[in-house]
């Protein structure tokens, strides 16, 4: 079995998935437009994968130090070998921005710096490098022969690629010589597959440089390149490498201070073994609702270890959300004394909600909030009513009526949602509410009080404080139009204490205007209707809801027998029930799909147009074929477009019909059914992913687990009662420390059968193969190996413990 069979075979046994939340903060110290002085500049930073820009900031104006506290996170659709942040000076006279340095962080290097906020010098920005090549040496006595395979992956220049590789061999006494091979039109994965001689008579030969170029018209732009040293004995095999960027830079560049950038990047990479192996964590995951008390679950024991996202996820897809939620809030409630500190702050109860509230309420936020928001944009109205932050405060009156007119539009749009709250968010919304009514009976404001908490402080106000994390716009928000949606998104946090009479929190006086809320009445209906138990209003959107836009480039469909067969930008959206295209964001769409009509979303190889980032959107009688902007963008679009979709076919071809035939099996029937099986569709929740990252949660966190597994057996000796440990509390210490035991068990079994499989993975893929190409050292191994496996023994029940309980 060769190499990349066995990865092949190995990989059924164990994936890995990727995520990056990136947070870019703040720049400092950028260096002026003109040398020696402070002019500033309007600055924003684009995020890339290799050479890919997958995001960007909103431009701040006028300053070096430009503060951006920007968050983006995304599933890694691809392999990648760096993370680069770019940070560019916005030109509107030339209309080409100036970038000013880039801050690169290798793929192996996110782990260590993971986590945690770090200031990076800016660097400048030479030629990147992405791809692979493979190249074989033969050294015989007279000559030396280099044979240049093939290469992979190469970087796109203005989406084109016709590659050509350039062989030089340096010698002793500063002698070379170069050779150049021929250009490959349009791939960038090209085979080459040509020899060069290299003669001995000119010296020894000492090195080996072979770099790509993208050759067209006369244009050449450097792809990367690969150093190997020579030595006469070397007669190697071909390998395969990882192309570098040029080595040398410029004195200038050196010395140069080009200021700094904070960024925050939290990576996890996932492992993720067949559903099989956490058969018995989940279970004793789905279990937590009805064990009593519930601090002995497991749910609640993980919640203290950071694996509240994927807990959530998984009790939401296994429809066991509702009964854990409650059973923690009658927990929170039966240890509060004050009315104001309910479900307030991080307690397990709030951080659960707010992952409920996100994952299941996203398609409402965005039918409740993206008109007005749209409005705000629009009409950009100036609603400053800080009189320290106004030059001329003759305008007050009018800034306070535009901020009055946004947030009343707003809280009729809120308040007139009612009826399409998610089910889920209801039921949870009725618990709580209930929970309150049994701590604090005769107190009708508190029930108020915890619903409003979680849907306008937790749910709406950090939407409209920040829409584009939230998918609402993917527009560029300006200075005011920011200071306007963080008026509005204080004044919301302000209406739960309206609703429930409670001192407003506010210290900045000039806001007290705004609590005049003239909808009480109709907030506390709002407020009802979405706690009441049967929700009885709910009911099935009857107005499309837009799920995702953007523009993007679509080849014509053919829907003219004789139509031409070009590309077009064209403005897509989707909604609830149709996909559309139209010249312009304002225009009327030139087609509408229907969802009933979408059979399948499949991407499409690069070779059918030599164009990457590109899906299909099968339907009945033709393909729209579209490319999507960069790839983070395109598993978006195929994600949602599957979900809405639903998959409806089980074969399909990957490349496209050209000139009479499919490029993928040959077959010149344009109506033949696919070639190629459906793979899997993802849903929204995958839950043996989730339970891989619970698993890996647990273990990277044992020795918190097992501090608290220790306390229990102590405290089983001396008193077998309550056991109060910082931010734990622990109940019923007997089970309890069963549920431990058994939790580090399954965790520790997992993580034995990981580490195997693992093990023999690595085992079998060469160094120089094509998925482990030679490279410098940092920057190879896609499977990241923990070093050892780290299995401390468990903690010891003392014997008196053992014959006590069991
Ligand atoms: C047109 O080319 C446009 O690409 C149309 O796209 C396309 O229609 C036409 O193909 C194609 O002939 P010209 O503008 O150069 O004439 P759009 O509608 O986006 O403007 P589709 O069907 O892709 O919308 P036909 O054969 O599909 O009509
Ligand atoms: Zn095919």
């Amino acid at each position: 079995m060769d190499a990349e069979d066995s990865n092949e075979s190995m990989d059924v046994a164990l994936r890995t998935e990727e995520r990056i939340k990136i947070k870019v903060g703040e720049a400092k110290n950028l260096p002026s437009r003109t040398q020696g002085s402070s002019t500033p500049r309007d600055v924003y930073c684009t995020v890339t994968l290799d050479q890919e820009p997958i995001y960007k900031t909103c431009t701040i104006e006028r300053t070096l130090n430009p503060f951006f506290g920007e968050e983006f996170q995304f599933d890694i659709p691809r392999r990648f070998r760096h993370l680069a942040v770019y940070a560019y000076d916005r030109d509107r006279t030339s209309k080409t921005d100036r970038v000013l340095g880039k801050v690169t962080i290798q793929r192996s290097d996110l782990h260590r710096i993971s986590n945690k906020e770090h200031w990076f010098p800016l660097t400048p920005v030479t030629q990147d490098s992405e791809g692979k090549i493979q190249i074989g040496v033969l050294s015989t006595p007279t000559s030396l022969m280099v044979n240049v395979n093939e290469a992979s992956g190469l970087t796109q220049v203005n989406g084109q690629c016709d590659p050509t590789a350039m062989v030089t061999v340096h010698y002793t006494h500063n002698k070379s010589d170069v050779q150049k091979s021929k250009v490959k039109k349009k791939s960038h994965s090209p085979v080459f597959n040509e020899s060069f001689m290299f003669d001995r008579s000119l010296g020894d030969p000492i090195e080996l440089v072979v770099s790509l170029h993208h050759d067209i018209s006369g244009l050449n732009v450097f792809l990367g390149e690969v150093h190997i040293p020579l030595n006469n004995k070397e007669t190697s095999s071909s390998w395969w490498y990882y192309l570098q960027p040029r080595k040398r830079l410029t004195a200038n560049q050196i010395i140069q201070d080009l200021g700094t950038l904070r960024i925050r990047i939290q990576y996890t990479a996932d492992h993720i073994l067949q559903p099989q192996y956490y058969e018995d964590l989940c279970t004793q995951i789905l279990n937590s609702p009805s064990v009593n008390p519930v601090t002995s679950s497991v749910v609640y024991l993980l919640g203290k270890v950071e694996a509240i996202q994927p807990l959530v996820r998984l009790l939401c897809f296994h429809n066991r959300i509702v009964p854990m939620i409650r059973s923690l809030a009658e927990l929170e409630m039966a240890n509060v004394t004050n009315t104001n500190t309910i479900f307030r702050g991080n307690s397990l109860v709030s951080k659960m909600m707010d992952e409920t509230m996100k994952l299941t309420g996203l398609n409402y936020l965005h039918e409740t909030l993206r008109a007005p928001l749209a409005k705000i944009f629009a009409e950009r109205k100036n609603c400053e009513i800080d009189p320290a932050r106004m030059k001329d405060k003759s305008h007050l009156a009018g800034h306070r009526a535009n901020l009055k007119y946004y947030i009343d539009d707003i809280v009729t749009c809120i308040t007139g949602s009612a009826r399409h709250t998610p089910p889920v968010m209801c039921s949870l919304f009725h618990e709580l509410r209930c929970a309150a009514a049994r701590g604090f009976p005769g107190n009708n404001d508190v029930q108020y009080s915890v619903v409003s908490g979680f849907v306008f402080l937790r749910f709406f106000a950090p939407a409209i404080l920040g829409p584009r994390l939230f998918g609402l716009t993917t527009q560029q928000i300006d200075e005011q139009t920011s200071r306007t949606l963080t008026l509005i998104s204080k004044a919301i946090q302000s209406v739960c204490n309206v609703v429930s009479s409670r001192t407003a929190p506010q210290k900045e006086e000039y806001m007290h205007c705004v609590y005049e809320v003239p909808h009480v009445i109709k907030l506390k209906q709002f407020l009802e209707i979405i706690s009441a138990n049967p929700h009885p209003l709910q009911k099935s959107l009857d107005t499309p809801v837009i799920l995702k836009e953007s523009i993007m480039k679509k080849r014509a469909q053919g829907r003219k027998p004789f139509g031409r067969r070009n590309f077009k930008r064209r403005y897509f959206r989707l909604t609830s029930s149709s996909l559309s295209y139209a010249k312009d964001k304002s225009k009327d769409p030139l087609c509408v799909i229907p969802i009933t009509d979408i059979l399948s979303v499949q991407r499409v190889s690069y070779e059918s147009f030599y164009r990457s980032n590109m899906f299909q959107v099968i339907q009945p009688h033709r393909i729209l074929y579209v490319q999507a902007n960069n790839c983070v963008e395109e598993n978006e679009w195929i994600h949602i477009l599957t979900r809405m979709c639903m998959n409806q076919v089980d074969k399909y071809h990957p490349c496209a019909y050209i000139d009479g035939v499919w490029l993928c099996c040959n077959s010149t029937d344009k109506h033949l059914q696919g070639c190629t099986q459906v793979g899997g569709t993802r849903d929204d929740i995958d839950p043996t992913r989730e339970l891989a990252r619970i698993q890996a949660l647990a273990y990277t966190y044992m020795d918190r687990l097992d501090n608290v597994m220790q306390a229990c057996a102590m405290q089983a000796v001396y008193t077998g009662d309550i056991c109060f440990l910082p931010d734990w509390i622990i109940q019923d210490v007997p089970s309890c420390y069963k549920t431990l035991a058994a939790l580090r068990d399954t965790v520790v079994s997992v993580e034995k059968s990981k580490c195997s499989i693992m093990r023999s993975m690595t085992r079998h893929i060469q160094r120089g193969s094509k998925q482990l190409p030679q490279s410098p050292c940092g920057e190879d191994n896609y499977i990241y190996m923990p070093s050892t496996l780290r299995l401390p023994e468990p903690p010891l029940l003392p014997p008196q413990c053992i014959t006590k309980h069991c």
